[in-house]
């Protein structure tokens, strides 16, 4: 999502509301959502969104009756509340205070095994890597694939039963935004449960692929929202008065052809150049090597619950979009069997909206992967980007439904 954490609004959280080096609260902070119901509506949000007006836009302005959540401050109310009234809009409080639902995330009773009952920070997941070593040696080995700018490892695990899977390796990418929790925390269940699962389709599909997991793409990101900001999106890297790319816009297949800002204190800000991010660099880097071997590419984001399909810089259907999107279908059909939630599938600029310089992009542009999805998870709003933690087991057992599914179908059709 297009959104702009403000470099004025950032001024003001760490002026008035703290010292620095405490974390940001979002007390009294509300998400409203927004409905324009005419052109001149969405005109207005547009306008709200690209001024840096102190606003952080949770989703896109994509047109009249497509809803846009926008995190409001408690001082914002007042002007606010002439937005609204300025006519043309649905409107409605969906989170009445931001805060409460971040206090309710967090109950920090630190357990150091991983039980996905509640959300852990960078070193207990890389413990987590480093355990499953230590109980599968044979199967499992630590991988880095690649660094940050604050010079941090970005660990992850291949997982591979036979040397003759090399020409089917499947990579998961997830928390390449940083705010996006629930992502890594349905790829390391998804890891454990291909590794311990009983079940024989699951086994079948564990067994016949190798498998790379990378669970925390943007590690300073995903830091700095543990310590200082939990809605922080981007990397840490500094620029002109503001710090972060955008790593999903940084990516060097189509870079700035849409859907990304060139202004480094906007949330979707694609850096001076493509890959001038140490993460986005090295990990490409990392990907080159196994490339060749590459059948599929997952990435994890959330939230609005779809099945994103190439290319965020065009809604023409390229390449294998027919294919995709066949299989797209049955894994949503799979996805909503266990608990009725539903997934949208299809191309990113047609459901969603565009976006250039992503990391599928850069893979299906680059080498041609067959199988590449972006999945948004859970919810559609209700918590955003803070899902509660009893939701990271349902959400993570239905997404692994639909994962065995693209595996299932696609090896129907690929040799
Ligand atoms: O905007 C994004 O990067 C993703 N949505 S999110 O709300 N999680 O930020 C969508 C990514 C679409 N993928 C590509 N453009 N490759
Ligand atoms: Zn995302
Ligand atoms: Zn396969």
């Amino acid at each position: 999502m297009k959104m702009y954490t403000t470099f004025v609004f950032l001024l003001f959280i760490t002026f008035f509301g703290q010292n620095w080096g405490e974390q940001v609260r979002y007390d009294g902070f509300k998400v409203y959502r927004l409905t324009p119901k005419s052109q001149e509506a969405v005109e207005n949000l547009r306008t709200l969104e690209s001024t840096n007006s102190g606003y952080d836009f949770w989703t896109d302005v994509r047109g009249v009756g497509h809803p846009v959540d926008i995190m409001v401050p408690p001082h914002y109310k007042y002007r606010f509340n002439d937005v609204i009234s300025s006519g043309g809009f649905d409107a409605r409080v969906y989170v009445p205070d931001v805060q409460k639902l971040i206090d309710n995330e967090t109950p920090r009773k630190s357990t150091r095994q991983l039980e996905w009952t509640e959300y852990h920070d960078l070193e207990e997941i890389y413990q987590f890597l480093r355990d499953l070593v230590k109980q599968y040696p044979d199967i499992v080995t630590l991988i880095s694939a690649g660094r940050t700018y604050e010079g941090r490892d970005i660990l992850g695990v291949k997982v591979s039963y036979s040397p003759a899977n090399e020409n089917r390796t499947a990579f998961i990418e997830s928390n390449i935004h940083a705010r996006e929790w629930i992502t890594s925390a349905v790829a390391t269940w998804t890891l454990n449960e291909l590794l311990t699962s009983n079940e024989p389709n699951v086994r079948q599909v564990a067994e016949s692929h190798d498998w790379y997991f990378v669970p925390v793409f943007n590690p300073d990101g995903f830091v700095y929202t543990k310590t200082t900001n939990r809605m922080w999106r981007k990397t840490r890297t500094p620029y002109f008065l503001c710090n972060g790319v955008d790593p999903n816009r940084n990516w060097g297949y189509h870079f700035n052809d849409g859907g990304s800002s060139g202004d480094p204190c906007s949330d979707t800000y694609r850096g001076p150049s493509a890959f001038s991010e140490t993460s986005t660099r090295t990990i490409s880097e990392f990907i080159t090597t196994i490339a060749p071997k590459l059948q599929a590419y997952i990435s994890l984001h959330s939230y609005s619950q779809m099945f994103l399909l190439p290319y965020g810089f065009s809604s023409a259907h390229l390449d294998n979009y027919d294919q995709l999107y066949e299989v797209g279908i049955k894994a949503a059909a799979s996805l909503a069997q266990r608990n009725g939630t539903e997934y949208t599938v299809g191309n990113i600029v047609e459901i969603m909206y565009v976006a250039s310089g992503g990391s599928m992009d850069w893979v299906k542009g680059t080498f041609g992967t067959p199988i590449t999805y972006t999945y948004e998870l859970r919810d559609k709003g209700t918590y955003g980007f803070i899902l509660p933690p009893d939701q990271i087991l349902p959400c993570a057992e239905e997404t692994f439904d639909s994962l065995i599914t693209i595996f299932e179908e696609f090896d129907k059709l690929l040799p």
